[in-house]
């Protein structure tokens, strides 16, 4: 099992996208297992955007990042780094394929909706940004066994 952080970011909380965008998740079986609605301080986004210092779009990135409340959530399940990062679709909204996320509520490039870590070192980095180990609940769900075959070998940095 992997797990992944989500943010929905302030474009998506304004736009009241926050349902839609998590059923999505919910419907293709990838577990909640945090979620909390916040507003991103300088710190945090520094953190959570330290890759892209020095680009030229950072400053937008960080204003935009701290411009409203956000849904942050730790998504789980097998593979879920990837699977996440299909659901999103390209970076740029007017560039996403449909039935993303991005390509189906979306055609901004820098108003793009939703963060979600890139690889399992993001993951590993980015979660401790805004949950605590204790944030995060274990639960078993009646129809885990038929959204995943326990059976399968998943291989997977976790
Ligand atoms: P993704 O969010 O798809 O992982 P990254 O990690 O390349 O994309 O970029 C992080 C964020 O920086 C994007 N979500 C986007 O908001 C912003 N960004 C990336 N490239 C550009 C760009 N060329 N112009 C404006 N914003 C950008």
């Amino acid at each position: 099992m992997q797990q992944t952080l989500v943010i929905v970011k302030p474009d998506g909380v304004q736009r009241q996208l926050v349902g839609n965008i998590l059923s999505r998740f919910e419907r293709k079986g990838i577990k909640v297992v945090g979620l909390r609605l916040l507003s991103v301080s300088q710190k945090q986004a520094s953190t959570l955007y330290s890759v892209h210092k020095g680009k030229p779009f950072y400053d937008s990135l960080m204003k935009f990042i701290t411009s409203g409340p956000v849904c942050v959530m730790c998504l789980e399940g097998p593979r879920a780094i990837a699977v996440v990062r299909k659901l999103m679709g390209k970076t740029f909204g007017y560039d996403a394929e449909p039935g993303t996320i991005r390509g189906d509520l979306g055609l901004s490039k820098s108003f793009n909706l939703i963060h979600g870590s890139d690889s399992a070192e993001s993951a590993k980095r980015e979660l401790p940004i805004f949950f605590e180990k204790s944030d995060l609940v274990s639960y078993e769900l009646p129809d885990d066994r038929w959204i995943f075959d326990a059976r399968e070998d998943v291989e997977e940095a976790v």
